[in-house]
């Protein structure tokens, strides 16, 4: 059976290096293999924080942009925007009400996210994951790619399908399987090597952005926490050592070989000869990302274009599931 994926992300910032080894290469490879897949900018999910109006369209665009850079080809997979599909909003409140309050409340991005008050906290933040649940359920998906962070989220999403499907007696929504990624794709922050890479942390020098030129990735890996001690000649020698840990894995992921190969090519050598080594690596394989990024960026209108078609496509899977839903539901369709 092919499998059909869905993944998003959201347009709050510039995707950075996690983004990218943690989920959007990943990506390219499960299109490459023929899986039918759904690419989204989440939009929608992006408003649940903060954000300025005046940002989100450039933001969305250069998301857009991104994947495409990165190799979604949006010929083959259907690349959308979260906020152009109306089933997304619709679904999810139709799942909100089989969602129970108690389930939300102990979901630990919540938790992070809403910080220490709460009660301040939006409905939407609160109800992200019903959207997300949405979001995969809409598609009839079989396969969702997820990183540690998100496998809450997706266990939520399967059990609405299985509330729902129990409830009217139908086997309407397929329950989704995590599609786990390769190990050694979860980035740090080059500041903390206990927080992971973040569009939304504060220092821009704790990420790697898809937008950052030459100079200021070498600024950031030369500047790059680290630890006096040189490499060990193997990643047992790394397990108190996150920071040092984090750039052996960001260098393994780049050259596409293993941590324990890396360290057998620079166990023994200090941090001033492996971050040389790292950001001419790093450069190599992001410049031609942020230069087709940028090209695309300045043909706002090819972008728009490719969105469209893409919508088209989202919009075919997502309405009769939407009309189908509300049907088992027993509402009136005229
Ligand atoms: N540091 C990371 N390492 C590996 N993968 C990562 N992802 C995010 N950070 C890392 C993956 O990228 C996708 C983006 O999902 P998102 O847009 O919902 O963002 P997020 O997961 O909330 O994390 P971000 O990108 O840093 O944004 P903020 O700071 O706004 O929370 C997901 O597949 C995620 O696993």
């Amino acid at each position: 059976m092919t499998k059909r994926i869905l993944s998003c992300m959201q347009p709050t910032s510039h995707l950075h290096l996690g983004n990218y080894l943690g989920a959007l290469k990943n990506w390219v490879h499960l299109q490459d293999e023929g899986a039918e897949c759904f690419y989204g900018v989440v939009d929608l999910h992006a408003i649940t924080q903060p954000y300025e109006a005046g940002d989100l369209l450039d933001a969305t665009r250069e998301i857009a942009a991104a994947y495409i850079a990165g190799g979604v080809d949006p010929e083959k997979s259907a690349l959308f925007v979260q906020s152009a599909i109306p089933g997304h909003s619709q679904l999810m409140w139709l799942l909100a009400t089989m969602t129970q309050m108690g389930k939300l409340e102990r979901m630990t991005q919540f938790k992070d996210k809403a910080g220490k008050h709460k009660e301040r906290a939006g409905l939407g933040l609160f109800s992200y994951p019903v959207l997300m649940a949405a979001d995969i359920l809409l598609y009839k998906t079989t396969h969702v790619p997820v990183g540690e962070d998100q496998k809450q989220h997706l266990e939520l999403a399967r059990e609405i399908a299985g509330t729902f499907n129990h409830r009217y007696d139908v086997e309407h929504f397929v329950v989704p399987e995590p599609y786990i990624t390769g190990a050694g794709t979860r980035v740090m922050s080059l500041r903390d090597g206990s927080q992971k890479m973040s569009k939304s942390a504060d220092s821009d020098m704790s990420r790697i952005n898809l937008t950052d030129d030459a100079d200021m990735i070498a600024k950031k890996i030369r500047k790059a926490k680290t630890d006096p001690e040189p490499l060990p000649g193997d990643l047992k020698g790394l397990e108190a050592r996150p920071e040092a840990l984090n750039l052996v894995t960001i260098y393994a992921a780049l050259a596409e070989t293993s941590g324990e190969k890396v360290l057998e090519e620079f166990g023994g050598k200090s941090f001033s000869e492996f971050k040389p080594a790292l950001s001419d690596l790093a450069v190599a394989k992001l410049e031609p990302i942020t230069r087709r990024m940028n090209e695309l960026m300045s043909d706002k209108a090819e972008i728009d274009n490719i969105l469209v078609k893409g919508a088209e496509r989202a919009q075919a899977v997502a309405e009769p599931v939407v009309e189908d839903t509300m049907k088992i539901m027993g509402f009136w369709r005229g």
